[in-house]
């Protein structure tokens, strides 16, 4: 019999969004309500397609609710499955473990949350459909839980349901996060299995299982790029056909701007603006969200050393200037260098030069950094202890090489450009 699922997981449900307060003109409101827009729509997208049942694989919470509110929300919309004849599974995840969530609220039927302590095993007897899963007990679990996942029930569709890190290349590291691997999955027999955990939506093996994480429902930061959503699953005659749908009601991006060559203001916006329409063409719909940088070397270098915050303003007032799109700039980050010919700066005989020759000789070799910084720099030793262990005089020279360039590059940069700029250029004649 053909039938459609949804399969999704970290919801992370009124997950905070970390440092929210530290931006000035953050659209708060709408940043807040993200994880649960997304859920709606979830929901919506669920009656509209007329899925069989909705799969939530761990981390639905962020943690324990703060109130009831955050559970009540979500049992509404499990209420608005089930009226629409949509059965809903869970599992829980390390976020929302059994031992995380303190507060309950009366269960809902046509909901299953599987077990935490054992796999077990539900039917689906019209559609021949069998779910198996387990829950997280709390938030680190080192077993394979997977192991004891039973075989598959011959002549039946078979789903597995599991909050897992999977193997190290999955998640990134170690983590004690019911690690398995492929191979034990495979070893099940099952025709799908639905994952969650890993925020980043991985479709870990194609077919015999289909192995899937669906990553989160709505990013939460910057780290978290790209559209978020859902897999919409169609199984016909036993295939299975599935599509990501973004549901996201907030997308982060990451936006690097190459300023060389770019003189002002005008000529930064100018870039902003078009390199965020190359990038948001097509996506009028979420709020999106984006960190920018920008790095090079550029006259930028010295406007901004002469005014801080002029480089932030310039791309936050080309964000403003976009028509049709509706874009948040997060945060914006720059990595400027001014034009310098250095090579033509260290023949010359001046104070500039002697800065620029006095940093090649001691880039040069590690024990003269050290020695020069030891030397020149005694007073520091005085710092408070728990500043201690930053003084310059324990840090390694790769660090002190990178301090010294950056030091550098400020002292150029304040210059102004007729000064820094190598002769017979950008002067008056004389
Ligand atoms: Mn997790």
């Amino acid at each position: 019999m053909d039938f459609k699922f949804i399969h999704a997981a970290d919801l992370h449900i009124d997950s905070p969004m970390r440092g929210l307060s530290n931006y000035d003109g953050a659209p708060a409101e709408r940043l807040r309500s993200a994880t649960r827009q997304a859920l709606t729509a979830l929901v919506d997208l669920a009656i509209a397609e007329q899925v069989a049942f909705v799969l939530y694989v761990g981390d639905i919470f962020d943690g324990d609710w703060a109130d009831f509110h955050t559970g009540q929300f979500f049992r509404e919309q499990n209420v608005r499955l089930v009226r629409a004849a949509i059965r809903v599974f869970i599992v829980k995840g390390n976020h929302d473990a059994e031992s995380q969530i303190t507060k309950v609220l009366p269960k809902v039927e046509g909901v299953h949350v599987f077990d935490h302590k054992r796999c077990e095993t539900q039917e689906i007897a019209e559609l021949k459909v069998a779910l198996h899963g387990q829950s997280f007990k709390q938030r680190a679990v080192t077993d394979d839980l997977a192991q004891d996942y039973p075989a598959a029930q011959t002549g039946w569709f078979n789903i597995g349901l599991l909050h897992t890190c999977l193997t190290p290349e999955t998640a990134g590291t170690h983590l004690p996060y019911a690690p398995t691997s492929v191979a034990t999955l495979a070893s099940k027999g099952y025709d799908y299995f639905a994952l969650g955990h890993v925020h980043q939506r991985q479709v870990v093996r194609e077919t015999a299982p289909r192995i899937v994480f669906p990553g989160n429902l709505q990013g939460r930061h910057a780290n978290e790029t790209g559209s978020k959503g859902c897999e919409l699953v169609t199984v016909r005659d036993g295939q299975i056909e599935a599509e990501h749908i973004a549901l996201d009601r907030v997308r982060w991006h990451r936006l690097g701007i190459d300023a060389t060559g770019l003189a002002d203001v005008d000529a930064l916006a100018a870039a902003c603006s078009a390199q965020l329409r190359t990038l948001l063409e097509d996506m009028p719909e979420p709020l999106h969200a984006v960190r920018v940088s920008v790095a090079g070397q550029s006259e930028l270098a010295r406007l901004e050393a002469a005014q801080r915050g002029t480089v932030e303003a310039a791309v936050r007032a080309a964000a403003e200037d976009l028509q049709g799109l509706d874009v948040w700039i997060e945060k914006v980050e720059a990595d400027l260098s001014a034009p310098i010919d250095r090579a033509a700066l260290e023949g010359r005989d001046d104070a500039l030069s002697e800065v620029v020759r006095l940093v090649n000789e001691l880039a040069g070799d590690d024990d003269s950094v050290l020695v020069w910084v030891r030397g020149e720099l005694q007073d520091l030793k005085e710092l408070p202890s728990d500043l201690a262990s930053q003084a310059p005089g324990n840090l390694d020279a790769a660090a002190l090489r990178e301090l010294l360039a950056d030091a550098e590059a400020t002292v150029l940069a304040k210059m102004p450009a007729s000064v820094a700029k190598p002769a017979g250029q950008g002067r008056a004649p004389t």
